[in-house]
């Protein structure tokens, strides 16, 4: 199965996304509400222009991509266009809000090659109202520009329901880390399960697929169930190749140095070796894991390939990724949802 867009098609949607974020901004901080006192813009566009610069972009270009897919094409224009990319940059925001609320409590020094927002001398703690900003202009951006439509109530619900997931996955993710030492007892496929849907997959790809359906104005049950279920396995892809690309990718790729052994991070590796372990290996796990000494670090990766973790996970990739193709090749049968669109999501991500 291929994807019906090349290389350079998606180039040029990133390229046209980019150019419509300045309009985007500049409507924000010319509104009623923000324009009153001449400060309040001036910080807004401060907060956006540098929190949404850099990154991959995949979560608004996904909400781009899917409503072009899902759209007939009698209704395509160039408003309906620019309305998509207005919306992908919402689900942007919403990432912006995510890394800059993680940072703090992560206590992380930098984020897409600069210092994490927090970290600027004149922001500070003020960082927090800052998160506030972005997640409620975000909901100022979705009124000004979908308040009139139809579906406004069901984005605006989305949205919100999304960031109720999202941070309940925060709060899993955040008792890992404050856990007693040595006490792994939460370490289960279950707790990362639940981990990877909440935290990870259903803002990065249920929401924008979903967003793109309401634009579309696609209501139908079954055809939201099925993207929900393809975009959330699609998801625990996303984050079992992030797990393994942490310990095991190089730097000069990933352009970030890996930081979960020395975290203590509930990843996909660290829970598959403690289903494997021995007692003596066990021991040198919890001597060694969530300790930034490079020799417990080096001790740690050494019992992952040990376990043979590497080839076990080249096989779960394998095993999932064909596990999702087969739901795709078969969504034709129940739904009117294109097979492309998860092609393109998984080729996103995918190697
Ligand atoms: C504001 C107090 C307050 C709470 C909100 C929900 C929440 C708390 C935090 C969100 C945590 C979260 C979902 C973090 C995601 C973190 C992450 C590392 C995402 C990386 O995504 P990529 O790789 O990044 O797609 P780019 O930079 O490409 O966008």
């Amino acid at each position: 199965m291929s994807t019906s867009i090349s290389l350079s098609e998606f180039q040029k949607e990133k390229d046209t996304f980019q150019d419509v974020l300045p309009s985007v901004i500049h409507s924000l901080v010319t509104s009623p509400n923000l324009s009153e006192i001449p400060e309040f813009s001036v910080w807004m566009k401060k907060i956006l222009d540098y929190n949404l610069a850099g990154g991959k972009k995949h979560r608004g270009l996904t909400t781009v991509l899917a409503y072009e897919m899902l759209e007939k094409p009698e209704n395509i224009t160039e408003e309906s266009l620019r309305l998509s990319r207005t919306m992908g940059w919402c689900v942007e925001m919403l990432q912006a809000y995510f890394l800059m609320a993680d940072d703090i409590m992560d206590g992380s020094t930098t984020r897409r090659g600069v210092p994490c927002w927090y970290r600027l001398p004149e922001v500070g703690l003020g960082a927090i109202n800052d998160t506030t900003l972005v997640y409620t202009s975000m909901m100022e951006i979705l009124k000004t520009h979908f308040g009139d439509k139809k579906q406004y109530t069901n984005i605006v619900n989305l949205f919100n329901e999304t960031l109720l997931f999202a941070s309940l996955g925060q709060h899993l993710d955040l008792t890992m880390s404050q856990r007693k030492k040595n006490d792994y007892s939460l370490f289960t496929v279950e707790r990362y399960n639940a981990i990877v849907k909440y935290k990870t997959a259903n803002y990065t790809f249920k929401l924008p697929v979903c967003l793109a359906m309401l634009l579309a104005n696609n209501t139908d049950a079954q055809s939201h169930k099925r993207a929900e279920e393809i975009s959330l396995e699609i998801g625990y892809l996303f984050q079992i190749q992030d797990d393994f690309i942490d310990c095991f990718g190089a730097e000069s790729e990933t352009g970030k140095a890996g930081t979960d052994i020395m975290q203590g991070k509930c990843s996909w590796l660290a829970v598959t070796a403690l289903q494997r372990c021995n007692e003596a290996q066990r021991n040198v796990f919890t001597s060694c894991y969530g300790n930034r000494e490079p020799a417990h670090i080096e001790r740690i990766l050494r019992l992952y390939e040990q376990l043979e973790l590497p080839q076990l996970y080249r096989q779960e990739e394998r095993n999932r990724y064909d596990a999702v193709m087969e739901k795709v090749r078969g969504l034709s049968v129940d739904t009117s949802l294109p097979p492309e669109l998860f092609l393109i999501m998984l080729e996103m991500i995918y190697k």
